[in-house]
């Protein structure tokens, strides 16, 4: 059975890449560009949302399809952008913009620094049924950005255990403690089992 993600994000296109042993497909060499409305207020329904339209768009019981839907929390601000975090700056809104905004409302409370948690909810939808598992990783964000490695609000965070930025990161760092890493941990077993 193969394997469809069901994502449009290229930074966790790259990492899922990196971090499954068999091949991944984009479900856009299949099914073109779509537009999929994430109305859940939690991450294990947009994650259900996108994995469910996927499966059911490519009409066939020979497929796997995963999803992910994550984001950044920080507490200091009332756990924002969380399950947002893609359209922090507005419907739209870029990774840089999303980026700076995040950093500006932390300039504004007047520090440098404050707690943040990645989460991420990965669904898996085939002809054996549903299933959520979830990943987290916790550290710090700043009031500015450092690096340009990894995607999104990779250079304003700082991993729990470092004093870089997943920015300045080696790629590898990321692949062996992110949210993501954590959640496909879970998942690949669940893969390995519609695969027999
Ligand atoms: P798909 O729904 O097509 O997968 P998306 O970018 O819209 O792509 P989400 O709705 O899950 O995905 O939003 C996740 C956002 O959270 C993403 O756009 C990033 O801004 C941020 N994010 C999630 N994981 C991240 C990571 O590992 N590093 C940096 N930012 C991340």
């Amino acid at each position: 059975m193969k394997i469809i993600l069901a994502t449009g994000n290229k930074g966790k296109l790259r990492e899922f890449t990196q971090m499954c042993d068999t091949e991944v497909i984009a479900f856009s060499e299949i099914l073109g560009t779509l537009d999929i409305v994430e109305d859940a207020d939690t991450f294990k329904g947009n994650a259900l949302i996108k994995a469910r339209t996927i499966y059911e768009k490519l009409e066939s019981e020979d497929y796997i399809v995963i999803s992910d839907d994550s984001g950044i929390s920080v507490p200091l601000l009332g756990g924002v952008p969380g399950i947002y975090s893609a359209r922090y700056a507005g419907e739209g809104a870029s990774d840089k913009e999303n980026l700076y905004k995040l950093v500006e409302a932390v300039k504004e409370q007047g520090v440098e620094k404050t707690k943040a948690y990645y989460t991420a909810a990965i669904a898996i939808v085939s002809k054996y049924g549903e299933y959520v598992v979830h990943g987290w990783m916790h550290g710090d964000v700043l009031s500015t950005t450092k690096g340009e490695k990894g995607f999104g609000y990779d250079p304003m965070f700082v991993p729990a255990g470092y004093d870089l930025t997943l920015g300045e990161l080696n790629d590898d760092v990321k692949k062996s403690i992110s949210h993501r890493a954590k959640a496909l941990v879970l998942a690949k077993p669940i893969i390995k089992m519609m695969q027999r």
